[in-house]
């Protein structure tokens, strides 16, 4: 086990006593440990510094995101202890600690009788999770977006990430570069698509809103029971961005018929029937809000949002995977390719996702 926990998890306030950490969950971002401590569970992480230039900033996101989601929870009957994340406080009395490098690390009460998932067991429980996320951007709807800190500069800016990635080819840091042709020349038609949502910002043709910015089903604690949607959780990418952005990543992730790194492509599929659930839901909880310039571009956010993730995982293949977590050498290429076919299918079932999209609004309205 790291070596720094025990002096990390000393700083909190937890039960005086024995207590043990294991590494937790299937994040790619930062590192996760359940801490039981007498009767009590905790997570413990350690902010990735890498990621997170800035990782005071993502907690005092966090602190005024939580307290505003508390309040609107409360007033819809919900409990706020176990439908949104509860930092925990240091000895200090601040909601962060630092290891002997320089690490910030937070803890947050753990959320019993939960489970995440990485793939959807049934269009219904996905119609679940679109609920879930449509709620959320509903409940922060009254939240001054502009005055959050932008954690990730140009986070889901796709013409950004396009020239990360041509910036990664010609660096070609990693020697990764013959191998991945066919991926690179994939990536390349899409040069003029990638500023499709940015420019409907710039233009003020869709509006900024808080989002989450990190939408895919494991960030969603679900009931163990009921298995019905409890907590959106890592809300480290809370920034102001366009709901579109929440949307298409949510349908990539999950409305596959496999897992994101899964290596037979033949088992890799864009289903309709799940974007369908998930769009229910979604347009369900927003429906008074969703604009029609933000309707027209919905069936398309999928794609942009499955190719942009792509080019990250593409570029990151190519720098030697210094960003996301990897388990073996070739996964960050593993995911591009599924990322790939899924915007090849995606393509292929535009009109009738239209259709679907189309549908759903009206019977909305
Ligand atoms: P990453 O940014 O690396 O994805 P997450 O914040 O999503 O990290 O946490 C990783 C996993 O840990 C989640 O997918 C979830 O399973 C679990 N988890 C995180 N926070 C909690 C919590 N408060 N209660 C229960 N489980 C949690
Ligand atoms: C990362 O943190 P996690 O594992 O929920 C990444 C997302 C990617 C996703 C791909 C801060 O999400 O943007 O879409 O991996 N988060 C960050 O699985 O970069
Ligand atoms: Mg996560």
């Amino acid at each position: 086990m790291n070596q720094h926990i025990e002096s990390v998890i000393l700083q909190f306030d937890i039960p005086d006593g024995a207590w043990t950490a294991e590494p937790y969950g299937n994040g790619h971002i930062n590192d996760t440990y359940l801490i039981a401590a007498g009767e009590k569970h905790f997570i413990l992480q350690r902010v990735n510094g890498y990621v997170f230039p800035k990782p005071e900033d993502v907690i005092e996101n966090i602190e005024r995101v939580t307290d505003f989601l508390k309040e609107q929870i409360a007033q819809e009957g919900g409990d706020p202890e176990r439908e949104t994340l509860t930092l925990v406080k240091t000895q200090q009395g601040t909601h962060f600690a630092y290891d002997e490098q320089g690490n910030l690390w937070r803890m947050y009460l753990f959320i019993e009788d939960a489970v995440s998932r990485d793939l959807p067991d049934t269009p219904e429980l996905f119609e679940l999770c679109g609920e879930a996320f449509g709620k959320f951007q509903r409940q922060m709807g009254a939240f001054p977006a502009d005055s959050l800190h932008e954690t990730i500069h140009d986070f889901h800016n796709t013409p950004a990430r396009y020239r990360q990635l041509q910036d990664a080819i010609a660096r070609n840091e990693a020697g990764r570069l013959d191998e991945v042709q066919p991926e690179i020349a994939f990536c390349r038609q899409y040069e003029q698509e990638v500023r499709a949502l940015v420019d409907a910002l710039e233009q003020g043709e869709i509006p900024l809103r808080v989002t989450h910015n990190d939408t895919k089903l494991n960030n969603i604690l679900m009931d163990a029971t009921t298995g019905k949607a409890r907590a959106i959780i890592d809300l480290d990418t809370i920034m102001p961005g366009s709901m579109l952005f929440d949307f298409g990543d949510s349908i990539r992730f999950g409305a596959s018929t496999a897992l994101e790194d899964e290596k037979d492509l033949s088992k890799v599929h864009f289903s309709t029937e799940l974007f369908r659930a998930y769009t229910e839901g979604f347009v369900g909880e927003l429906r008074g809000s969703i604009t029609a310039r933000e309707a027209e571009l919905l069936p398309f956010s999928g794609n942009l949002l499955t190719m942009e993730c792509g080019m990250r995982f593409l570029a990151d293949y190519l720098e030697g995977d210094i960003y996301f977590a990897t388990k073996y050498p070739e996964h960050n290429l593993v995911r591009t390719r599924t990322q790939i076919k899924l915007v090849q299918e995606m393509e292929q079932k535009a009109s009738e996702t239209r259709a679907i999209v189309a549908d759903i609004m009206e019977a909305a309205r």
